[in-house]
């Protein structure tokens, strides 16, 4: 296949490109903006080896940029859209960015996606969407057909670009499958996420800051696991359907923080209680038998993707101090200044 790949220069979207090129003769197209989330670094070791760099392509652009993006998909059997704005704190602090990508950003695929349709080329379309749509939830597990009630800005805006998919589904009959992954982590994530945060912060003996209580819950999907079940479903998800990608690895905030300082060897003194996210989503869980029915289930436990994780980060310290560099300082001051200033012991 010829594939599109958009964001695939983040961290799941690079990881799903390395072990593609890795396992299948299909030949690749990375359509990344490289914002501050995106890094060629992390498609460096496709780009050198031989075998795989000549059935690879990087093109420097936006998805919602339509004279860009429509000869792109034209060409292609399939997108596999993992382009985002992907991070919840930033969302907070500045929203105008997530619906030009989510939302805009989606639609001018679509739109792509249609128009090469309507010239008789029939594009499968795969959407990377996540478990934050459906909001925080008490109890039980969250099913596909269940209703979405985003609650943060960039959940809302994932949802609205799952929305848009559905419709051009319906409407004009494209060919297209959706994901909902749990909370990923592994090599390569951006030090903004928590595990990458608080591994990275740890490796420095700086503080991690712990929002609220540390109790709120998340299901934790290792990359390699988030990037397969993305090609498993390119591969055989029924077209017009909604596949959950849980992990059934739940753990509290404050279990994960316990791994990584003992993996380590660091204190708890270095966790500090920090104000909490405002509108914080207390626990995400989602039910996966209707992709383990299609046959797919994740491999790897929490207890030995952390450990695959921190031994990544320790031995890729250039690769997490180029990043937390330039623009990380502001992000970093904005987001755990005034919050670290009034933090308690956790
Ligand atoms: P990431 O932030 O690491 O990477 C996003 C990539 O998209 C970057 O390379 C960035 O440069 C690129 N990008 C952003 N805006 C773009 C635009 N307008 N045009 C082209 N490229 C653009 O994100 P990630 O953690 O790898 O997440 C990938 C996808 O998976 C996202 O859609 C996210 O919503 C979804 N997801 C992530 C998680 C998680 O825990 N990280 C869980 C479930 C779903
Ligand atoms: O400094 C921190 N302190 C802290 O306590 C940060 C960054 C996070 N947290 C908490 C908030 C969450 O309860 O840790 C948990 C995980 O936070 P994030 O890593 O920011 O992830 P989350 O908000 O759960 O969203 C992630 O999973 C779903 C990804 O960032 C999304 O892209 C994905 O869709």
């Amino acid at each position: 296949m010829r594939l599109l790949i958009t964001g695939g220069a983040g961290f799941i979207g690079s990881t799903f490109v390395r072990r593609r090129l890795a396992t299948t003769q299909d030949v690749v197209t990375v359509l990344d903006k490289l914002t501050y989330a995106g890094n060629r670094a992390n498609l460096a070791a496709v780009e050198s080896d031989p075998r795989h760099a000549a059935r690879y392509d990087f093109v420097h652009g936006d998805i919602a940029d339509p004279a860009l993006v429509e000869p792109l998909v034209g060409a292609c059997d399939a997108v596999v859209n993992f382009a985002a704005e992907s991070h919840v704190d930033r969302s907070i602090l500045d929203p105008g960015a997530f619906l030009r990508t989510d939302v805009v950003g989606v639609h001018v695929l679509l739109e792509a996606t249609r128009s090469a349709a309507s010239q008789g080329r029939s594009v499968r379309f795969v959407q990377v969407s996540t478990d934050e749509v459906y909001g925080s939830i008490d109890e039980g597990s969250s099913h596909e057909q269940d209703a979405l009630q985003p609650r943060s800005p960039y959940a809302a805006a994932k949802a609205a670009g799952e929305l848009l998919v559905g419709a051009y589904e319906a409407t004009y009959g494209l060919d297209t499958v959706i994901t909902r992954g749990s909370n990923t982590y592994g090599p390569y994530q951006h030090p903004e996420k928590v595990v990458a945060l608080f591994v990275t912060n740890a490796l420095e003996d700086q503080p991690l800051p712990l929002y609220g209580d540390g109790l709120q819950r998340r299901d934790w999907l290792f990359v390699d696991d988030h990037a397969d079940a993305v090609g498993f479903v390119l591969d055989h998800g029924l077209a017009g359907a909604t596949y959950n990608v849980p992990a059934g690895q739940e753990r509290t905030n404050r279990e994960v923080t316990a791994a990584i300082l003992a993996a380590l060897d660091r204190p708890w003194s270095l966790v500090r209680s920090v104000p909490d996210r405002p509108g914080h989503d207390r626990r995400y869980a989602m039910d996966g038998s209707r992709l383990a029915e299609l046959g797919w289930r994740p491999r790897v436990a929490f207890e030995e993707g952390i450990q695959l994780t921190i031994g990544w980060f320790r031995d890729n310290d250039a690769w997490w101090r180029a990043i937390k560099s330039g623009e990380w300082v502001d992000y970093y001051e904005r987001q755990y200044g005034e919050r670290l200033a009034r933090s308690v012991e956790a």
